[in-house]
Formats: C-alpha cells, sequence, structure tokens
C-alpha cells in the first residue's frame, strides 16, 4: 500500500456519548494504521443519510433518480470488476483449520494479519474513515449484537444505515465496556495529493474478506459491493454470529443458530398464526417466498414477512425456539422482480432506495430484466452505455447486471409483520428447507424427526442457473444453504443442530420444498409463486397435528386430497404424481451424491448422520 508523506495529525475525537475507552484506543489504532485523512463519527440520522448521498451525487457515485418516479432515490453504477460476494477471497482464519473445516478458505491467523497489515497500512489516505454504528437485531433484544464498522466508503455507511439499526444510542448500549464485533472496511484505493477520485473506487488486484471466529473481527480489503463490504451482513450475521452461537454452547450456555433463513408468519382464516423460518440457496425465489401474496382462493389467509435473508434463533424458557431478522433492511436481486412475482417487494420499492448496477430510463427511473414484458425503447445500462432491446438481443448484453440490486429499509414492506422488530423475538413452528431439483425431491416432505430433518438440511442441494453461474442444472450440494455462510467446520455445525435439538421441549417440525420439478420439456410443472401457499398450509396444518400425510422412506408426505386445490383447477392427479413421486434411480445417484458431501466431512461428522443414510439406503432398495 502507498506509504510515501505521513499524514498530518488528525482528529479522530469521539462525541461525548462514546464512553468506551475500546472502541476509542481501536479507532485510534486502526486510523494510525490506515491513515486517513479524517474520521467521522456516524450518528445514523436522516440529515447524515440525505447530506453523504448529496455529496455522493457529487462525486459521480449515486445519481438521484427523478423524485416524481422513485422519491428519495438513488442509483450506482459499480466498477465492473466489483459486483458480487467473492466466496474465493473470503477467509476464515481460526487458529485450527480444521476449525474452518473443508468447505471454508483458510489461512493461519498470523500470517494473515501480516498480509492485513501491510494491505492496510495507509490504505485510507486522502479519503475519510467512517466510524458506523450498528445493531444487528432491535436495539436491546437479548438476542441483538453491537457492531461497529470502520469504513472509507460513504456508500457502504449509507447502506449500512438502511441494512441495520444504525444510531449514536449504540454508544449508551456498550456503556464503558460493552462488548461489539470490531469490522474494519477499505475499499483499497488511497488517493495521492490532488489526485481525482473515480465513482466506484476499490482495488481492482486485491480482494480479502477475512474473519477471525475466535477474537470475533472481521476485516475486509478492495471490494465496495454488498456482501464483501456491508460487513453487518454475511460477514457478521452469519459467519461470526455462527460461531458465537456455538461458542457459547460450547461454553455450557444453551447455544442459538445464526441462519441463512427468512422468516415469515402465516394467519389462518380463524385468527390462528404461526411463524416458519427458511432456508433457500440462490436462484431458488426466498425473497419471493417471504413475501408470498396467497392466491385468491385462499380468502382470509394472510402472509406477513419478518425477515427475508438471515435469521437468528434462540431457545426460550418455555423449550421453544424465537427468531429474530437481525436486519433492518433488504439487499434483494433485482432482475426477476415484478409485480407479479413479487408485489409486495415491488411496492416496497417505491422511495427510498439505493438501487446499484440496475439499467436507467431516459425519465431518470430504473428498470431491470422481467420488471416488465416489454423493455423500454432506450435505456443507459449498468455500465452508462445506451442499450436498446434490439442492441441487447444482438449482443447479448443485459441492460441490468444479473447480481444488480436494490437496499430498501424493511419497514416499507406492505406485508411486514407486526412482530417483526419484537425484541422477544417470535415462536418458530417449523423449518423448511429447499432446493432448485428438476427430479429426486417432492414438492414437500415432512421429517419424522429433529435428526431426519437434519439429515435432509444437511444434504440439500440446488441446481446450478444461467444467470448464477453459466452452466446449468449442476447439483451443487449446499447444506442448510449456509455453505458460503458457515463460520466454521461444516460437520461442527451439523452437530451444534443435533445437539440444540435435544435440548427443545417443543422443537419445530422440519420439512423440505421443491418447487421446481420439471416435465420431459423441461418446463416446471408446479406453478410456484403464490401457488406455493397450498404447501406452506399444508405445513402449517401439519405442525398444529390437523393435516393428513402418508409414509414414505424419505418422510412424510401429502397425498393429493390433502391439499388445497381451489383455484387451480387444471392441476392433475398425474402432475400431482410427477412432482412428488420418489424414484429409486434417482435417490440411488441422490444417496451416492450424499456419500460424497459426507466423505469431505468424514473427520467431524455426527455418526447419527451417517446412520441416517444407511437407513434410507436400506428403506429406499428394501
Ligand atoms: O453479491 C452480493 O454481495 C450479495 S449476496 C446476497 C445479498 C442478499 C441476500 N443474500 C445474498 C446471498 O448471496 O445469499
Ligand atoms: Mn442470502
Amino acid at each position: 500500500m502507498n506509504r510515501s508523506h505521513a499524514p498530518a495529525a488528525i482528529d479522530i475525537s469521539a462525541p461525548s456519548s462514546v464512553l468506551h475507552l475500546g472502541v476509542k484506543e481501536w479507532v485510534a489504532r486502526i486510523a494510525a494504521l490506515t491513515k486517513p485523512e479524517r474520521v467521522y463519527w456516524c450518528d445514523g440520522s436522516q440529515a447524515e443519510y440525505d447530506r453523504l448521498c448529496e455529496e455522493m451525487v457529487q462525486a459521480g457515485t449515486l445519481r438521484k433518480l427523478n423524485p416524481a418516479l422513485r422519491p428519495n432515490s438513488y442509483l450506482a453504477w459499480s466498477d465492473p470488476t466489483d459486483v458480487a460476494r467473492m466466496e474465493d477471497r473470503t477467509f476464515i482464519c481460526s487458529e485450527l483449520k480444521e476449525h474452518a473445516g473443508p468447505t471454508n478458505n483458510w489461512m493461519p491467523p498470523a500470517e494473515m494479519r501480516g498480509t492485513l497489515h501491510h494491505l492496510f497500512d495507509g490504505c485510507m489516505r486522502g479519503r475519510t474513515m467512517y466510524v458506523v454504528p450498528f445493531s444487528m437485531g432491535p436495539l436491546g433484544s437479548h438476542i441483538a449484537q453491537i457492531g461497529i464498522e470502520l469504513t472509507d466508503s460513504p456508500y457502504v455507511a449509507v447502506s449500512m444505515k438502511v441494512m441495520t439499526r444504525m444510531t449514536s444510542k449504540v454508544w449508551d448500549i456498550l456503556g464503558r465496556n460493552g462488548e461489539f464485533v470490531p469490522c474494519i472496511h477499505s475499499l483499497g484505493a488511497p488517493l495521492g495529493k490532488g489526485q481525482k477520485d473515480v465513482p466506484w473506487p476499490c482495488n481492482k488486484d486485491q480482494k480479502y474478506i477475512v474473519h477471525f471466529p475466535e477474537t470475533r473481527e472481521i476485516w475486509s480489503f478492495g471490494s465496495g459491493y454488498g456482501g464483501n463490504a456491508l460487513l453487518g451482513k454475511k460477514c457478521l450475521a452469519l459467519r461470526i454470529a455462527s460461531a458465537m452461537g456455538r461458542q457459547e454452547m460450547e461454553a455450557g450456555g444453551d447455544g442459538w443458530l445464526a441462519e441463512h433463513m427468512l422468516i415469515l408468519g402465516v394467519t389462518s382464516p380463524e385468527g390462528k398464526k404461526s411463524f416458519v423460518s427458511a432456508a433457500f440457496p440462490s436462484a431458488c425465489g426466498k425473497t419471493n417466498f417471504a413475501m408470498l401474496v396467497p392466491p385468491p382462493a385462499f380468502a382470509g389467509w394472510k402472509v406477513t414477512t419478518v425477515g427475508d435473508d438471515i435469521a437468528w434463533i434462540k431457545p426460550g424458557k418455555d423449550g421453544r425456539l424465537y427468531a429474530i431478522n437481525p436486519e433492518a433492511g433488504f439487499f434483494g436481486v433485482a432482475p426477476g422482480t415484478s409485480d407479479k412475482s413479487n408485489p409486495n417487494c415491488m411496492a416496497s420499492l417505491k422511495a427510498n432506495v439505493i438501487f446499484t448496477n440496475v439499467a436507467l430510463t431516459p425519465e431518470g427511473d430504473v428498470w431491470w430484466e422481467g420488471m416488465t414484458d416489454t423493455p423500454p425503447a432506450e435505456l443507459l445500462d449498468w455500465q452508462g452505455q445506451p442499450w436498446t432491446p434490439e442492441t441487447g438481443k444482438a449482443e447479448g448484453r443485459k441492460a441490468a447486471h444479473p447480481n444488480s440490486r436494490f437496499t430498501v429499509p424493511a419497514s416499507q414492506c406492505p406485508c411486514i409483520d407486526p412482530d417483526w422488530e419484537n425484541p422477544q423475538g417470535v415462536p418458530i413452528s417449523a423449518f423448511i428447507f429447499g432446493g432448485r431439483r428438476s427430479n429426486t425431491m417432492p414438492l414437500v416432505a415432512e421429517a419424522f424427526s429433529w435428526t431426519d430433518g437434519v439429515y435432509m438440511a444437511a444434504t440439500m442441494g440446488s441446481e446450478t442457473t444461467a444467470a448464477a453461474t453459466g452452466k446449468v442444472g449442476v447439483v451443487r450440494r449446499d447444506p442448510f444453504a449456509m455453505i458460503p455462510f458457515c463460520g466454521y467446520n461444516m460437520a461442527d455445525y451439523f452437530s451444534h443442530w443435533l445437539k440444540l435439538g435435544k435440548h427443545l421441549t417443543h422443537r419445530p417440525h422440519i420439512f423440505c420444498v421443491n418447487w421446481f420439478r420439471t416435465d420431459a420439456n423441461g418446463k416446471f410443472i408446479w406453478p410456484g409463486f403464490g401457488d406455493n401457499m397450498r404447501v406452506l398450509k399444508w405445513i402449517v396444518d401439519r405442525c398444529d397435528g390437523h393435516a393428513h400425510a402418508v409414509e414414505t422412506p424419505i418422510g412424510w408426505v401429502p397425498e393429493f386430497d390433502d391439499l388445497e386445490w381451489k383455484g387451480l383447477d387444471g392441476f392433475s392427479h398425474e402432475k400431482f404424481k410427477a412432482i412428488t413421486a420418489i424414484h429409486i434411480e434417482d435417490w440411488a445417484a441422490e444417496l451416492f451424491a450424499h456419500d460424497e458431501l459426507f466423505n469431505t466431512l468424514k473427520f467431524s461428522l455426527p455418526r447419527e448422520l451417517a446412520l441416517r443414510r444407511e437407513l434410507l439406503q436400506l428403506t429406499l432398495t428394501s
């Protein structure tokens, strides 16, 4: 990093409400290392957000959208090399390699600290270092955690206001010696004297997203995008938090779960309310499910959203599990989101949004593939280039980047649950695990037991899509949809789930779902979207003990007449059979793939899971 000319002494003094000496010392230490031009302590106010956004408009990072069409909203176009999370640059630096496990990148902590020290030395030169105090989860909730992010990106600072509870009230919660997770982020793009900045600074050569689970620290270098840079989300709320939840059980406490799960509420016409939490890998319609609109035939049923991506789940004194959404906003994928696929999401996006890497219309609004059936006649694409439907098609060029995003307060969602900020959390009746599978997995199945459910989730797989990988239909194992997000050894994570379940007196039921079985022409058989309500109703009815099911080798499944079909007249018994049948040949290959996964994790794989696999093999072949 650039180490030329020592910076003049800068004012790092904290606001008077910061009483925590550890925080002040840490900020001073990181400022001395990174050498910013100034340090700014954020208060999380609307005035501060508006001012930082205006400064970014002046700098060319943001474009203000037409206030008549999209009030108080902005568009950012990132550097084309900085468009997504980078799993190959993400590290879990536990003292022992086996504690990170075979599914994480690992480096010895001392070696990584040396690398980071070198990279961060002078990396904020010419920039402002923002001190961002935030709470993941409602302020003061016993399930919430405090983080402080130091970042040289104003885009990150304003995005953190949307995605977390970013407020100077955090200083009161911390007091003189409260615990916090230190998160250090730099774009890795220092500015020399008089050097003109670019709209989206980042480091094109070096990127590191590093977690130290034992000391609970996060260091991120080189990227200003999404999960690489908004460190409260994947880094804290999943990787560090998952390790914390297990450490607390290993230390003799109850332990808890940090999961890549949405949380939703389902209310029946009789007013009976249940909450479920569901994990899906990417490209499975997770946000659509979180904001599901029941079909007209389900008059009186209501689905409400507690969270769209992450759940923190703790045992309560009553032996049940309670979940909070640690986030305050949605950072969702734009392409494919429309009034048809997700009207609640579209309604959330009417104002106060930061869009990233979507296309710009001549009227000063946004557009992305799938937003409307007919694209606008002309646009500027996500790289600022003129785009028309014709040139887009001829050149195979999308108007919006496939991973383009919206950042929006969750409070704007019309179906937000009244309890979404309840500090006690909401009681979970069911866990649902889904994947994208053209065959093998049935529409829905309920596990026979907690252990069987953990097996179902541990062996989850999902087929790749062209948008995500370029390759279509390759099954990737993604246990619990946590492969990129577990902050420790995945096999130990399975054990943690098994142990936690043993201590519960009221265990949630566990289900797997698959909306994506295809027919001989490769067409989806199940209509999905709002019709997933039919499956959701069966799930909550099963939890209440009044829905029929039949036993299969993989779990309890509904018969045709066990689902509500009102309003879906064309769905025949044959189609139902095609999405629920268990084919022995498919399952032979599936069990082989489970074995491969378990082999990778064999050093600490819980015996229960290996035994469950054997039993499944026997029942499927006998
Ligand atoms: O590419 C990114 O940085 C965002 S990834 C993301 C964002 C919101 C919710 N989930 C995800 C994910 O990768 O699971
Ligand atoms: Mn996610």
